[in-house]
């Protein structure tokens, strides 16, 4: 490929990438712990900011920097978040190794203050994390995950029915005695929708794309 095909391949992507810009959704929140949390933002007991001990391939996660213990509960919770839209998906990656059945790990959403077990919400069917059924931990309650199938992975929930409301989300864990696992680490947190009208191009931009690309011809010709 010669200079010339690269850079009008890359001012293509670019004007195409941009004509579509309208038709995507903006993130509603997105956490990639690798630089402080923000003002609605909290963690409680051992639960942590990624210091050394705590990665997902490298970087910054919220959860153990190292192990848990003894009838431990920790959270990491979003206040505040306002959920519009359709298609409200919460997703997040996991590396996770704790006790199989006796200890565990859930996500609870409602209007602050929480009251869990009340308000834990389910993976969906595709989703990396699938609770299980197990020791019945005060404040998840017998649904949840226990890291014993699936480790790591990617999970996700499905918010859409709570769109419109603007709600608190803890991701909390629970052990029961310790037994000295590697406990619990979570990153790169997305809640997406799809925007309630989806914007499409104006025919000025399309008009525009056509008069660069015609542009773009011309001053190829000439070169020849
Ligand atoms: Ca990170
Ligand atoms: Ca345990």
């Amino acid at each position: 490929m010669n200079a010339n095909k690269i850079t009008l391949t890359a001012i293509l992507s670019a004007l195409l990438g941009l004509a579509s810009l309208p038709s995507h959704g903006a993130p509603l929140f997105f956490q990639d712990f690798d630089s402080g949390l923000g003002a609605n933002e909290s963690s409680y007991g051992a639960f942590a900011l990624g210091t050394a001990g705590n990665t997902i391939n490298g970087s910054a996660t919220m959860g153990h920097p190292g192990g848990y213990g003894n009838y431990e509960y920790s959270y990491y919770q979003i206040d505040n978040v306002a959920l519009t839209g359709t298609k409200i998906l919460l997703s997040f990656d996991y590396s996770a190794y704790i006790e199989p059945y006796w200890d565990g790990f859930n996500v609870v959403v409602g209007t602050d203050p929480l009251n869990p077990p009340e308000g834990v919400v389910s993976p969906t069917a595709s989703s990396g994390m699938q609770y299980s059924v197990g020791y019945n931990l005060s404040s998840l309650g017998p649904v949840h995950f226990d890291s014993s199938l699936n480790p790591t992975g990617k999970a996700e929930f499905d918010l859409s029915a709570l769109s419109g409301s603007t709600v608190s989300i803890r991701f909390q864990f629970q052990s029961d005695i310790s037994i000295s696992n590697s406990g619990f680490n979570m990153d790169n947190l997305l809640i997406s929708n799809e925007p309630v009208s989806s914007a499409v191009p104006e025919p000025t931009s399309f008009a525009l794309l056509g008069l660069g690309l015609a542009g773009l011809g011309l001053s190829r010709r000439k070169r020849r």
